[in-house]
């Protein structure tokens, strides 16, 4: 049965088919109900159940017709290049990034939108952050194209939120970690790749050296962070650039002695790339204590948890896909 949607909010989401986009919609419909939640991208997508619009965030029209045409209240923007992809083209990813990341703000200030969701990332962060529990108020000198246009999108949340009242909520996503959908074009991506070549009894070549730690989260984590940020009291969100948020920190060797737990002939070998610079540049673990004291926020899977229910979930896919 639909949910009661007793506050009348209808959402968009905007980048409905990517990794994190495709898990927050089936969530986002279950609190909000099937008809209230418009799923958008620059395809459709096969099977998807709900309401599906196709919109190219560029061009600003398009997003105001949708959010006319469905009486739009909140909008999640998930549409981004994210940070290798990103350098292959760095010009046209500021463009798209900062292109889409306008029209929206424009489109819900000029149509009343109640709140916009804007991800930013880790990506903010570069050489003059500490590596270790990286504050929230660090030092921004990102050194990817996707770093500094997350840097610039926080303070242009901050600015719509100070100028105009558009009440935009922000966290800083780490790598998402999930078995439901599948990273594209991130410097994360390797710590959802390695789980599908273990469960498919592959080896793997690892992009990043066995002691690259990095902040990681869990794909349900994640969506309730996100969830609960939106939930939360407009008076206690007091950052309005962007939140730190932790989850679990890990480097590839310590994937690696999770997996061989349940695959103890997994081979991986170790050939870093061009990622390996952006790596090295972001924080090893986050310091996500605003986060916690302004609304509540507290993870609840470690690297054991999340490593079993990846191999398990991923387990069963394959199984089915492969009978
Ligand atoms: C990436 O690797 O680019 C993303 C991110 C950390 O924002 N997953």
């Amino acid at each position: 049965m639909e949910n009661y949607n007793i506050s009348n909010t209808v959402v968009l989401v905007i980048g409905a088919n990517g990794q994190l986009g495709s898990v927050l919609v089936k969530s986002l419909q279950e609190k909000f109900g099937v008809n209230n939640v418009i799923a958008s991208d620059l395809r459709t997508r096969e099977g998807y159940q709900g309401l599906f619009e196709i919109i190219d965030a560029i061009t600003f029209e398009r997003i105001e017709e949708v959010v006319k045409a469905y009486k739009v209240t909140q909008i999640y923007h998930l549409a981004a290049i994210l940070s290798a992809k990103g350098e292959e083209n760095p010009l046209q990813t500021w463009d798209i990034n900062m292109k889409t990341m306008f029209n929206v703000f424009e489109v819900a200030r000029l149509n009343q939108i109640e709140k916009v969701f804007y991800p930013s990332s880790i990506a903010v962060f570069g050489e003059g952050a500490d590596k270790e529990s990286t504050s929230n108020h660090a030092y921004l000198d990102p050194a990817t194209v996707y770093g500094i246009s997350k840097a610039a999108g926080e303070n242009w949340a901050q600015y719509y939120f100070l100028r105009y009242g558009l009440d935009v909520r922000s966290i800083r996503y780490p790598g998402v970690i999930g078995y439901q959908s599948l990273p594209g074009g991130g410097t994360t991506d390797y710590a959802v790749d390695i789980f599908h070549k273990a469960v498919l009894g592959e080896s793997f070549s690892c992009f990043l050296t066995e002691d690259t730690t990095l902040p990681m989260i869990f794909m349900d984590d994640v969506i309730r962070a996100t969830i609960e940020l939106m939930d939360a009291p407009k008076e206690s969100i007091q950052t309005r650039t962007s939140y730190n948020l932790a989850g679990v920190s890990f480097s590839p060797k310590e994937v690696v002695e999770e997996i061989v737990k349940s695959y103890p002939n997994f081979e991986v070998n170790y050939e870093p790339d061009f990622r390996q610079r952006i790596a090295d540049k972001w924080p090893k673990s986050i310091d996500d204590s605003l986060a916690r004291n302004e609304w509540g926020w507290k993870p609840e899977f470690d690297l054991e948890a999340m490593s079993k229910i990846m191999i398990e979930k991923l387990k069963n896919y394959y199984n089915l896909v492969q009978a």
